[in-house]
């Protein structure tokens, strides 16, 4: 069986493309690339040719989330998992794939409607070595973790978990957490050494909930907290350690409204299953409206 081996990229649909480039280069530390595009900007993390397409909408959501495969040979296998499943999907053009600077890709939809993009051979700029854009102590924690995590709205946890494992992420509940509301169970799916690079099962109002990117140093993450609490930036989740992946983390609103999780010190995937009823310490809500679940 094939198995996607990262997330590699994501397109978002921003509708403040100057909030956006301000808050990810002064606040984030990420490098924007323009490619003279009216309607997209590039963001960067390391020598990919970019993480992150921001495509400038009159939405502010998710686009696409972005999953590599090795090769072609794993693409055409998953292609074939897919199909055994009973799950359809579209060939991208040569235009779709130059489009995203890869060299194959497939596109369909989770059974949610989140769009999901599988390809192969991204783009890589070993010639423009990654340019924060702040100052920064280290660089990003990427390599062959992906580019991090995002949680993504879900309506049916056993469809979506169906889905994600038919494309060769493995993972399951992590979390049985009391709320008002009744007990929610976030799902956590991982592909590498990253202790998850999806999560589903606490949905908020956007199909995006949140992004998470890792810092390689605790340096850039203090930093980064300095800058939101002096930009008065609104922060969701405050400073806190979760018990899965056992990294410090703090979740701020984007200029699209979801939030960005920045984080430091994560554990690697487990590869055998464990619960929690509660995070080691924090991630206290302080804005409501994002992620409102007591860990
Ligand atoms: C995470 O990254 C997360 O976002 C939540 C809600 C719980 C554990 C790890
Ligand atoms: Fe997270």
């Amino acid at each position: 069986m094939a198995a996607v081996t990262e997330l590699g990229y994501v397109g978002f649909n921003i509708t403040d493309a100057d909030a956006w480039r301000r808050f990810a280069t002064d606040v984030v530390g990420l490098e924007v690339l323009d490619e003279g595009e009216a309607d997209r900007f590039y963001l960067r993390m390391d020598y990919w040719h970019h993480r992150f397409v921001m495509h400038i909408s009159d939405v502010d959501d998710i686009a696409y989330s972005g999953w590599r495969v090795a090769d072609e040979g794993a693409l055409d296998e998953i292609k074939a998992q897919l199909t055994a499943a009973g799950y359809s999907y579209r060939d991208g053009s040569r235009e779709e794939a130059a489009e995203r600077r890869v060299l194959g890709l497939i596109k369909l939809e989770d059974p949610s409607g989140n769009p999901v993009e599988i390809f192969f051979g991204p783009l890589i700029d070993s010639h423009l070595p990654f340019h924060p854009g702040r100052r920064m102590h280290g660089r990003w924690l990427t390599g062959d973790q992906g580019l991090g995590h995002v949680l993504i709205q879900a309506d049916d946890h056993a469809d979506t978990h169906r889905f994600y494992s038919t494309i060769g992420l493995k993972g399951h509940i992590q979390y049985h957490l009391n709320t008002p509301g009744g007990m929610v169970e976030p799902c956590f799916m991982y592909c590498n050494d990253r202790q998850h690079s999806l999560a589903f099962g606490v949905n908020g109002p956007k199909r995006m909930g949140h992004l998470m990117l890792e810092y390689a140093d605790l340096n850039d993450l203090g930093k980064a907290h300095d800058l939101v609490r002096a930009q008065g930036i609104d922060v969701a989740l405050q400073l806190g350690k979760h018990a899965n992946d056992d990294a410090l983390t703090f979740y701020f609103l984007t200029p699209s409204g979801w939030a960005m999780e920045l984080g430091w010190g994560s554990a690697k995937a487990f590869r055998q299953q464990q619960y929690h009823l509660s995070d080691v310490f924090g991630h206290g809500v302080e804005v409501a409206g994002t992620l409102d679940v007591e860990l």
